[in-house]
């Protein structure tokens, strides 16, 4: 069962497009009237993928692959080796574990329990709304927990976009325990025969000590609930941000049991290479990727689709 229908290739390709026009066109640029593919225009690749924000590491991967690759060719034209780069980049996002048309296992859960956490600033209360929205589409019936006690508007923020998702939302005063929050929402969950509740927490550095606590009690205060909850823990990371999304995803997991990540803001950056870093990098699976800030902008992450699009 597929549950959203939430790619929209033509709406991910706008997103993507200023990556795309990074990567693809100098890419392009590089190898059109060339006859043969040589080592300088591998090095020039690297160097496009480079400033794409893949990474050293991960492009250097992806030019040694390429140049196995190629030796097996025996046409060496422009569309052959992009074909190339695409393939070997789409098997390096297959390697996290990120798959195509990823599902969240809802059914019998009642509720399924998501809870989103990340620094500062990264999209978590705005991807929930897109997330409350496309559960309500699919017709499960949805409430969420406005878990950030911290900042003064989080609650009023969360409360327009549960208008906006025509989803109910639980809420405290500010400065209240956020356990409590998240207690109360799975709570309210059971009693109203709510198929998923999705927690959202405050912003916070995954160098600060008490704040991890935090979201480690808020994990087991629901479990008092719901045995096995979160069901999800998504770690929501800015794609503009590359390679301090890395630390931030092992800082996290090291406090957290994280079971995947969205990606957020590529449509804002030419650096969406980073989600090919991200993916090599670390051994979590990316479930959603952002692409704009309205409700219908949130995508299920599919390797293919994503490097049709910045390639397409
Ligand atoms: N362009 C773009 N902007 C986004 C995306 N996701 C979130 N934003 C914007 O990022 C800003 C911060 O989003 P929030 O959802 O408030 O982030 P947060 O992680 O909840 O922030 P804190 O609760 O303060 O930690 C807002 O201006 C959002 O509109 C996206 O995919 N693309
Ligand atoms: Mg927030």
């Amino acid at each position: 069962m597929k549950l959203f229908k939430n790619l929209n290739f033509t709406k991910l390709k706008e997103g993507l497009s200023k990556t795309r026009e990074k990567i693809v066109n100098r890419i392009a640029e590089t190898v059109s009237g060339k006859a043969k593919i040589d080592t300088e225009i591998l090095d020039e690749i690297e160097e496009v993928l480079l400033t794409s924000d893949v990474g050293y590491d991960t492009t250097a991967q992806i030019i040694e692959e390429v140049r196995k690759r190629l030796t097996n060719e025996k046409e060496r034209s422009e569309a052959v080796i992009i074909q190339l780069v695409k393939d070997v980049i789409i098997d390096l996002l297959n390697s996290s574990g990120s798959k195509e048309e990823y599902t969240p296992a809802i059914e019998g859960k009642n509720p399924f329990v998501i809870l989103v956490i990340g620094i500062n600033g990264v999209g978590k209360t705005t991807t929930i709304g897109k997330l409350a929205h496309n559960f309500k589409q699919s017709g499960l019936k949805v409430i969420i927990g406005a878990g950030d006690t911290f900042r003064v508007a989080a609650n009023e923020q969360l409360e327009v976009w549960a208008k906006r998702a025509g989803v109910e939302i639980v809420k405290k005063d500010k400065g209240s325990d956020p356990s409590a929050v998240a207690f109360e929402t799975v709570q309210a969950a059971v009693k109203g025969g709510y198929d998923v509740a999705i927690i959202d927490t405050a912003g916070r550095l995954h160098t600060k000590h008490n704040l991890m606590e935090e979201l480690k009690k808020i994990g087991r205060v629901m479990q008092k609930i719901v045995k096995d909850a979160p069901h999800e823990t998504f770690l929501v990371l800015d794609g503009a941000t590359g390679q301090n999304a890395i630390t931030q995803a092992e800082e996290f997991a090291n406090s957290v049991p994280l079971t995947g990540l969205i990606i957020t803001k590529l449509d804002g950056t030419a650096k969406g290479g980073a989600v090919v870093q991200v993916c090599t990098k670390q051994k979590y699976p990316i479930r959603y990727i952002g692409v704009g800030e309205s409700i219908e902008d949130l995508q299920t992450f599919s390797p293919k689709e994503f490097v049709e699009a910045i390639f397409g």
